[in-house]
């Protein structure tokens, strides 16, 4: 009883140690495999971005007109790409105005009559988003537009 017992005992060390052995060469292999495997996902997932680079590069920045007259914005919507820098040469025609896009942090001087401003920022976000006149009233009567961000 006793004799068994020990045999037991000695066989559940022995499969705990050789589990734990078993397990850290598993562990060893796993460590070995990653460094192999790594470079392939490398590789993959290097080629797939180089060409949405090398296509966003083609139109990677965006010059985009804006006017103004009275209380409103020409034109009320500029849709651009995601990842472009975006150009935008803002023309006041009359009275005193600035142009605001909150979101990018993108804000013109405040313009007299026949002043420009040009204002530069990259589209980093997808969406679509506000820009207004902060001369208090003028967002609420209208001077406002839709800046919408495209995939
Ligand atoms: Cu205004």
């Amino acid at each position: 009883m006793n004799k068994n017992t020990l045999i037991l005992v000695a066989v559940i060390l022995f499969l705990i140690l050789g589990g734990g052995a078993f397990l850290m060469s598993n562990n060893r292999q796993a460590t070995t495999t990653v460094p192999t495997g790594s470079p392939a996902v490398v590789t993959t997932t290097t080629v797939s971005p180089v060409p949405t680079t090398a296509a966003a590069a083609g139109s990677n920045v965006i010059n985009v007109q804006v006017e103004s007259q009275g209380l409103s914005f020409t034109p009320n919507t500029i849709t651009v790409k995601k990842g472009q820098t975006v150009n935008v040469v803002y023309k006041n025609n009359m009275g005193r105005h600035d142009w605001v896009l909150d979101e990018f942090n993108a804000k013109s001087k405040l313009l007299d009559a026949g002043e420009e401003d040009t204002i530069t920022f990259v589209a980093d976000k997808t969406g679509t988003f506000e820009y207004y006149c902060s001369v208090p009233g003028h967002r609420a009567s209208g001077m406002k537009g839709s800046f919408i961000v495209t995939e």
